[in-house]
């Protein structure tokens, strides 16, 4: 008897490799569709990046309060809540996976580099802020929707 393979965790299937994207939403950056759509196929891009799945980081508002302690941050509908913090040198971030599908906390640019392990439903990551700067990350499963910023203040 063969495993069947949900399509709804394509996105966080390491051995596949294929990135993200291989799901049932319109919009993601397939590397290796068929033709079935109409349209123009693209040709095969190895890096699978494309730029309608780039990150955009947010900023903190100006009004947003500086967070201190253990700051919570949810992964939730291949979304981050919130994506913005602004948080206290000393605080501790602190990511909640509420999706089925595994994901990760990935640096992006800034003072900090970490890559969480992929992580699933109910499990967390957590980030030690020791140092002053601006943090970009993503969830490298989904960058385009799954990105967000910490602003670590002094
Ligand atoms: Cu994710």
């Amino acid at each position: 008897m063969r495993r069947a393979i949900p399509i709804v965790i394509a996105c966080c299937v390491p051995l596949l490799a294929a990135g993200c994207g291989s799901s049932n939403s319109s919009s993601g950056s397939t590397t290796a569709v068929t033709s079935t759509t109409s349209g123009t196929p693209s040709p095969a891009s190895p890096g699978g990046l494309k730029a309608d799945t780039a990150p955009k980081y947010a900023s903190p508002s100006p009004s947003e309060p500086v967070h201190s302690g253990t700051v919570q941050i949810a992964f939730r509908n291949i979304a981050i809540d919130p994506d913005t913090v602004r948080a206290k040198v000393g605080s501790t971030l602190k990511w909640l996976n509420e999706d089925p599908e595994k994901c990760n906390v990935t640096s992006e640019g800034g003072p900090y580099k970490f890559k969480s392990p992929d992580f699933g439903e109910g499990a967390t990551f957590e980030l030690k802020l020791d140092k002053p700067g601006t943090i970009h990350y993503e969830c490298t499963y989904y960058p385009a929707t799954m990105n967000g910023t910490i602003e670590v203040v002094e």
